[in-house]
């Protein structure tokens, strides 16, 4: 194992290991119960994270106060683990709650799972953003998460190359900072995936993206909308070599594994936030097991 970041929960005692595993319990059966609710008439559409909980409670144990998450619909175990959110907002969200007192993300407006902290206070002042962990609007076209991930990690690399801005530490610590990118694997076939990551390695920037792989978007799989079938095969020319600084570091790691998550998305933080290198992280072997969504 890294050495343990005093800012994240990377302790693994025998009680945190137990409550991660009723964490995931906990949201796979929110997934499952979410589902019937939609089917059987009390909410419109429904999609949810079940088959992707375990990567997300390795995301969780190294994302920082000051971080930022631009991600999709899958990532309601991310949000429970870091606690800001809970499975009561979840399913007011669920029944599109208008009271933002329930659903706090969206009022009812978003559809499901889309997650967004609010940045402002009641009397419309800036919160201080390196005191939370935070979760940029998720948008519902597939793939748009990705040039605003860039945008996100960005303003870190800005905030640590500009002396000027150091004073402004309600919403950067110097760059210290990580945005936190999830993706779908078919999604990957869009050109925002291909632009954002081509972005990132140019610009240098401190951003993680997380490749969620169930093989599938929707019923269809890999072999027909991936070159190869195969993403982090296809994503190898992005690879920085040892000791270079331009590019990224490339991982691939089994969706179930849960200490092989741990021990990559803690290592990979710790190079990301020191160095502002980018990484990828290809989570394989996930699951869908309810299909898509709803419809
Ligand atoms: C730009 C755009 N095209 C199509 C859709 C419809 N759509 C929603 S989810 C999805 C499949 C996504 O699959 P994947 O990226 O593998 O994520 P998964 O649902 O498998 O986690 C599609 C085609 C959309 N929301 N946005
Ligand atoms: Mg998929």
């Amino acid at each position: 194992m890294p050495e343990p970041d005093p800012q994240t929960r990377t302790q693994f005692t025998r009680e945190s290991i137990i409550e991660d595993y009723r964490l995931a319990f906990r949201s796979r059966q929110a997934s499952l119960v979410g589902r019937k609710e939609v089917l059987t008439g009390k909410a419109k559409f429904g999609i949810f994270g079940d088959g992707k909980e375990i990567a997300q409670l390795a995301v969780a144990r190294a994302f920082r106060k000051g971080d930022w998450r631009s991600g999709y619909y899958r990532d309601q175990t991310l949000i429970l683990a870091l606690g800001i959110g809970t499975l009561d907002e979840f399913f007011a969200q669920l029944y599109a709650h208008a009271d933002t007192k329930y659903d706090p993300w969206s009022g009812g407006r978003s559809m499901n799972s889309h997650f967004a902290s609010r940045m402002l206070d009641d009397s419309g002042a800036w919160k201080t953003q390196t005191e939370t962990f935070n979760s940029s609007a998720d948008m519902s076209p597939t793939g748009s998460q990705m040039p605003r991930l860039v945008g996100l990690a960005w303003a870190s690399k800005i905030y640590r190359d500009n002396a000027d801005l150091r004073g402004m530490v309600e919403f950067s610590r110097s760059g210290d900072e990580i945005a936190w990118g999830t993706i779908g694997n078919a999604s990957c076939a869009e050109g925002m995936f291909w632009e954002s990551v081509n972005a990132g390695g140019v610009l240098g920037v401190p951003m993680i993206i997380s490749i969620w792989d169930d093989n599938y978007g929707i019923s269809v799989p890999n072999e027909y909308q991936i070159t190869k079938g195969d993403l982090s095969e296809l994503l190898k020319g992005f690879q920085r070599q040892p000791r270079q600084k331009h590019g990224f570091d490339i991982y691939r790691v089994k969706g179930w594994d849960y200490p092989a998550l741990c021990e990559t998305y803690i290592a990979a933080a710790s190079i990301v936030r020191m160095e502002h290198v980018p990484s990828i992280v290809h989570v394989i072997e996930l699951t869908q097991p309810q299909g898509h969504s709803t419809c």
